[in-house]
């Protein structure tokens, strides 16, 4: 692979995004590139991170490949990265994201697919296609709006204004903030914490909690019953609640305790 790298630790899959000299910046190589190590990692993985080499975790759309692009070519384009994204947020794994750095346009959208988001202290998040001449085309609209509110993506989008880790954590684009370089590790350690979870109740929490927010609450709460029942019926459900009651698990740790 040219613009990524891929590795199994234990049962987490780690995805490098490693164009550096162009800030991982995304071409259409680079997602058929993703496509293939998501399927990769979930034939193999039970969670996976997604990180970036160099200063920045991603700078977004390739915006030299970009400029020879036609209308047509243009929508195909956009409705792929929808298709490649889809599979990481409504995928068979759980995905964390790893953020340093620029955090810009399309860096934000494919950070907006994983399902939890850890930022260091240098990150920063931007979504600059207004000043570029364009518009959100990886999903931003629904994914990212979701997660900060419309009112706060229209700011970002009509200002061109960055905002720093800690706002992004007020602002709910990410749930960690850490030091300077520490957020693959932090990912790496909620991956491995996922992964031990059983993979059905994984599977709920990443299929079912999304589609449950777009339905009207009766049918959610309706919804919720099937998959609750189903989930707790299960073999690994079975196994899992006699381990807790024979004490053979842990308890619920508090805040402060180190696991
Ligand atoms: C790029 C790109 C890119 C850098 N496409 N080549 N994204 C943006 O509008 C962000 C544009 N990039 C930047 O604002 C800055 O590059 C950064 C803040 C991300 C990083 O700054 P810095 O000083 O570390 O790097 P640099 O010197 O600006 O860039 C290094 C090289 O990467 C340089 O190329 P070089 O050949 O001159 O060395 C840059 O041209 C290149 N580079 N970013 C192509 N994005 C599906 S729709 C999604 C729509 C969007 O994502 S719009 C947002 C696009």
């Amino acid at each position: 692979m040219k613009y990524l790298d891929y590795e199994l630790r234990g049962d987490v899959a780690l995805i490098g995004l490693n164009r550096p000299d162009k800030r991982n910046a995304i071409s259409d190589a680079f997602i058929e590139e993703l496509d293939t190590v998501i399927t990769r990692a979930n034939g193999e993985a039970k969670a996976g991170v997604i990180y970036g080499h160099g200063p920045h975790f991603c700078a977004g759309l390739d915006l030299a490949e970009h400029v020879q692009k036609t209308a047509f070519e243009g929508v195909h384009g956009s409705r792929r990265w929808h298709e490649v994204f889809g599979r990481i947020e409504r995928g068979k794994l759980p995905w964390f994201s790893a953020l340093h750095g620029a955090v810009v346009g399309g860096g934000l959208e494919l950070a907006s697919s994983t399902h939890v988001r850890v930022a260091d202290a240098t990150a920063f998040f931007a979504l600059p296609e207004g000043q570029r001449g364009i518009y959100v085309g990886g999903g931003a609209s629904v994914r990212t709006a979701r997660l900060m509110g419309q009112a706060r993506m229209t700011d970002l989008m009509l200002t061109g204004r960055s905002v720093d880790a800690d706002t992004a954590e007020r602002w709910n684009i990410v749930q960690y903030v850490v030091l300077e370089g520490e957020a693959l590790e932090k990912a790496v350690e909620l991956a491995g914490r996922a992964a031990s979870n059983a993979e059905f109740s994984n599977y709920a929490i990443i299929q079912a909690l999304p589609r449950i927010q777009d339905m009207s609450a009766d049918d959610g709460l309706f919804v919720e019953s099937f998959i609750a029942s189903f989930a707790a019926t299960t073999p690994e459900a079975e196994a899992r609640l006699q381990a807790f009651l024979q004490k053979k698990v842990g308890k619920v740790g508090r805040p402060d305790e180190k696991k």
